[in-house]
């Protein structure tokens, strides 16, 4: 029997009567600002996963994919104008939407803590008010960022120095004196291969994926901040869910932030290790110089987010900062 169309629905429904099957499932679309595979579209692949396994006929996502499907800057719109009802980002690809996304690479406590004193709440109402979304779970914590260059340093003085950046680490490379151009993590090969960049901002983890470590040969430590990468919803998409659908997306992003320092504790290793045997020299800054590099980091930081908003910024320095 060959069964089309609205015929078909009928004659399933027929033959198969009882627990709704199809009726009340909803289908949301997904998108990643990242690469699919690749180290920050992980562990929302694996939500993915998740949600469709436990949410048969509840609630399913399309996962429509990476930057092949849609650009990772235009992520942020996208999830704002319900394009897509589901986001894999990092608050530093939508800016233009929300400023304020930026500082969650400044906190210095964990989405736990975060989540009780009042910081994540105060997100929560920007994330309703300025991008129409819910922030649902941080699967990427404890993952510091780093200076990655092809001519070395012998100082934090970055003079000189052209380095790709996103907004994550405009304000820091520009206040010790480098050059800086913005492009999406696509580009980065790229403009590496040709020389019209001398190093790049990125997380510990992840060089791998793309092939940069062909063309790195230096990384700066220590590291600074830690970069977080979150799955958003579309609040009016969320709004029309039945609790039955939200407890199946909430469960699986509860499991990937809860699950997201583990999994980065044995990711940064394993990577830091591979940046060796590859080849990649470590140019440290120790002691004095470390704090100095690492306390620039943070002031420049913070100045960037309190000056991008005023309003705002003062106020989430204390939910996010352990110091002042
Ligand atoms: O593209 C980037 O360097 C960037 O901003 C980022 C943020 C979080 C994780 C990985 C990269």
């Amino acid at each position: 029997m060959r069964i089309v169309g609205l015929a078909a629905a009928a004659v399933l429904a027929a033959v198969f009567p009882g627990p709704a099957v199809s009726a009340n499932e909803i289908t949301l679309r997904a998108v990643s600002a990242f690469a699919e595979g690749t180290q920050f579209s992980k562990n929302f692949e694996r939500f993915i996963e998740k949600v469709n396994r436990d949410g048969k006929g509840v609630v399913q996502i399309n996962y429509i994919g990476g930057p092949k499907a849609m650009p990772p800057f235009e992520v942020g719109n996208a999830l704002k104008s319900g394009v897509v009802d589901l986001a894999n980002a990092t608050g530093a690809f939508y800016t233009n939407v929300m400023p304020e996304a930026d500082s969650w690479k400044l906190t210095e406590r964990p989405m736990s803590e975060l989540r009780k004193n009042g910081g994540y709440d105060y997100m929560s109402q920007l994330y309703a008010e300025k991008m129409n979304a819910l922030f649902l779970a941080r699967h990427v914590d404890g993952n510091p960022f780093h200076l990655y260059l092809n001519k070395p340093v012998s100082s934090p003085d970055l003079s000189g120095l052209k380095l790709r950046i996103t907004p994550v680490y405009r304000d820091f490379f520009q206040a010790l004196g480098a050059t800086v151009v913005q492009t999406a993590p696509g580009e980065v090969y790229t403009a590496l291969e040709r020389g019209v960049v001398d190093g790049y901002g990125w997380p510990i983890t992840g060089i791998f994926d793309l092939g940069w470590h062909e063309k790195t040969k230096y990384r700066v430590d220590p590291g600074f901040y830690t970069a977080e990468v979150s799955i958003l919803v579309n609040k009016s998409a969320w709004d029309k869910l039945t609790d039955a659908q939200r407890n199946v997306l909430r469960q699986a992003g509860e499991q990937a932030e809860a699950d997201a320092a583990a999994i980065f504790a044995e990711e940064n290793a394993k990577d830091t290790k591979r940046q060796a045997d590859a080849g990649i020299q470590t140019i440290r800054f120790d002691g004095a110089e470390g704090k100095l590099y690492r306390d620039k980091a943070y002031e420049a930081g913070w100045a960037g987010v309190i000056r991008q908003s005023p309003q705002h910024g003062p106020k989430l320095r204390e939910f996010f900062a352990k110091t002042n």
